[in-house]
């Protein structure tokens, strides 16, 4: 998997709200500037100095910002969660939104100039008043831009952070023991509990193997449908099968607690036919639960439907497989040099 960890390099840009800079105008407005003897113009010097402040303020705080992020890539998996959390065309957004704010550049030099060569204090105040009001006006009708860009970062915050490392990617129908296989064999602790859609969000967890620090993850339930009409919190499963995984351990629940077996091939059969290139392993689960004979017949039924697939019998819950299951994942993801150095 090639990816990114973007979290971290968007980790300390922060992007402020039409609010944030009005209150830190206002204060750069209100502040008293201290005139050297000597100097003739007092007002216009005192405007040029507080046109410089809001003008560095906004650069540094805002503009700066925006173009970070403008020039920062977001990969296939971390552009697909902000899409899913609502917030489309991000890369156009933000550059349109740098574009825009650019003119506050200009602004900056124009009255400036205006400024040095302003007749008297009246001429100087009226300036600078006009001077702030295009700055927040400008900053104002970018607000809700803005908002949108500043809910793409909390998203991303929150998103966990994938190298360029070997990826596992648990799947399934929901309740079929991903969390808890998750939790029982790497350092992720996602949360267990017997309803559907415990997991919401992919989570990460790693586990060293053979000197090679591999990714294991966590991901929300899918259910049988076609994989284009998944609900968002479906999608954030799908979209790290197919951006993140070099290989997909997909869970079976033979008790069928929630869904049926047939539902739970169903979806095995639309992740083979739209990831045919990406390993599969099929892991039976629960089987301190099972019938023997069941898990017999279930053997029997998938490899008919699937052919050659790789299938695993095992408990999750009491650890039952999972170390044989895990050397094999191992023997079947491309490990390179690269992923040695970086263990
Ligand atoms: N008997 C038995 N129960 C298991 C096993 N693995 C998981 N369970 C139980 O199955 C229930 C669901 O487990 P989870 O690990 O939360 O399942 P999940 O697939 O992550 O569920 P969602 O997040 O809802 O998709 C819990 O009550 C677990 O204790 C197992 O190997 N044997
Ligand atoms: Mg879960």
């Amino acid at each position: 998997m090639e990816e990114e960890c973007v979290p971290e390099k968007v980790k300390g840009i922060y992007v402020p709200s039409f609010n944030d800079v009005r209150e830190h105008v206002l204060k750069i407005c209100s502040l008293s500037i201290g005139v050297p003897k000597g100097v003739k113009r007092k007002s216009a010097f005192t405007y040029i100095v507080k046109v410089d402040k809001i003008y560095s303020y906004v650069r540094r705080s805002l503009i700066n910002s925006l173009e970070e992020l403008a020039k920062t890539s977001i990969g296939g998996f971390y552009l697909e969660v902000i899409n899913i959390a609502g917030i489309n065309n991000y890369y156009e957004r933000v550059t349109r939104l740098s574009r825009k704010l650019r003119i506050i550049d200009r602004l900056h030099n124009l009255y400036r100039a205006k400024l040095k060569s302003s007749l008297d204090g009246k001429e100087a105040n009226k300036l600078f008043k006009e001077y702030v009001g295009r700055i927040l006006s400008i900053v104002k009708r970018s607000d809700r831009e803005l908002s949108k860009v500043r809910d793409a970062l909390i998203v991303l915050s929150k998103t966990p952070c994938f190298e360029d490392a070997p990826t596992i990617i648990v799947a399934g129908m929901p309740q079929t023991g991903k969390s808890t296989f998750v939790g029982k064999v790497s350092s992720a602790k996602p949360k267990i509990s017997p309803f559907p859609f415990t997991t919401k969000d992919v989570i990460l967890g790693h586990k060293v193997m053979d000197g090679v620090k591999i990714q294991i993850a966590d991901t929300p339930g899918i259910l049988d449908r076609p994989l284009d009409e998944l609900n968002p919190i479906e999608r954030k499963a799908y979209i790290a099968i197919k951006h993140l995984a070099d290989l997909i351990l997909f869970l079976v629940d033979p008790l069928e607690t929630y869904y049926s077996l047939s539902s739970q091939l169903k979806l095995l059969l639309n992740i083979v036919n739209e990831f045919g290139d990406k390993p599969i392993m099929v892991l039976i689960n629960k089987i301190d639960n099972a019938d023997v004979e069941r898990i017999k017949m279930i053997k029997e039924l998938i490899l008919k439907e699937f052919g050659e697939i790789p299938i695993y019998c095992i408990s999750a819950l009491h650890g039952v497989g999972l170390e044989e299951v895990l050397k094999d994942a191992l023997k079947r993801i491309t490990i390179t040099q690269h992923h040695l150095r970086n263990a």
